[in-house]
Order: structure tokens, then C-alpha cells, then sequence
């Protein structure tokens, strides 16, 4: 009885701490019935001293998620699908607005402001991290880049 408690009380940290990757602010942009796509954000952290690389993500609200980039090519923003994306050791990797992002591709349901889905990330080492996806106002993209106002021109 006494070793069994001591076994339990050991195992609790390291259970603990064995979350090399973490998700932070997932959040998608609103889908209206009938619009087969949609936009999600999120930041993702690599606590880990290796470096780890996002290879598949899965939600049960569409057929499929891609990864998306964007690039500017003759003065056009353009989106480019990555196939995978690398996470180097102790880096995080924000998903935001006229950047990284993630298309929910081939959408089964609307997206309802407040509604909150799942979403799962799948690593190159086959391990897995599940984070809820909470649908905001567009314009919260807006927000955090809002240009200054100067005064003068
Ligand atoms: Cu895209």
C-alpha cells in the first residue's frame, strides 16, 4: 500500500510536464451556412529542445485542414499550401491574419459565433495535441495590427 502511494506521487509531475507542444488562442473566423471555407488561427509553442514539425491536423467540422502561407509575388498576396511546417526547439510559431494560417477546406457545418470545435495536430513523431477552436468576430483581426493615426502626411 505505501509503495503504491509512493509510485502515484512520482508519476503526477512527470504527467505534468510531458507536454512538449502547446496551443494557445485557437480561434476561427465565422462561416455562414452554405460557404464550403473557412479560416482558423492559433499560436503554437515548441517547450521542447528539439525541433518538431506539424505534419497533419484534422477537425470533424471539415474534410480537410491545410496549412496556408502568404507570399507576395508581383505585388499580390498570394496563399500557398506548406505541406508540413517545421517548429524549431523553444520557438513559437503564430498563426494570424495575412500570415500563417490554417483553411478548413470542404466545411460539413456552419461556423456560429461562440461556437467551440475540436481540433488535432499530429507531429513528425506521431504524437498528438487536441485544442478547441472558438469562433470570433472577423474583425477581431483587425485589432491587435490597427495601424497609428499620424496626424500629418
Ligand atoms: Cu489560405
Amino acid at each position: 500500500m505505501r509503495i503504491l502511494l509512493a509510485i502515484g506521487l512520482l508519476c503526477f509531475p512527470a504527467i505534468a510536464f510531458a507536454q512538449p507542444l502547446t496551443i494557445d488562442k485557437a480561434w476561427s473566423t465565422p462561416a455562414m451556412k452554405g460557404m464550403s471555407i473557412g479560416v482558423a488561427y492559433l499560436t503554437l509553442t515548441n517547450h521542447s529542445n528539439e525541433a518538431r514539425t506539424l505534419t497533419t491536423l484534422t477537425s470533424p467540422v471539415s474534410e480537410q485542414v491545410e496549412i496556408h502561407t502568404h507570399i507576395h509575388e508581383d505585388e499580390v498576396m498570394k496563399m500557398r499550401k506548406l505541406s508540413s511546417l517545421a517548429i524549431a526547439a523553444d520557438t513559437t510559431v503564430t498563426f494570424e491574419p495575412g500570415g500563417l494560417h490554417l483553411m478548413l477546406i470542404g466545411l460539413k457545418q456552419p461556423l456560429t459565433l461562440g461556437d467551440q470545435f475540436p481540433l488535432t495536430l499530429t507531429f513528425d513523431d506521431d504524437s498528438q495535441v487536441e485544442t478547441s477552436v472558438t469562433v470570433e468576430p472577423r474583425d477581431k483581426a483587425q485589432t491587435p495590427k490597427e495601424p497609428e493615426h499620424h496626424g500629418h502626411h
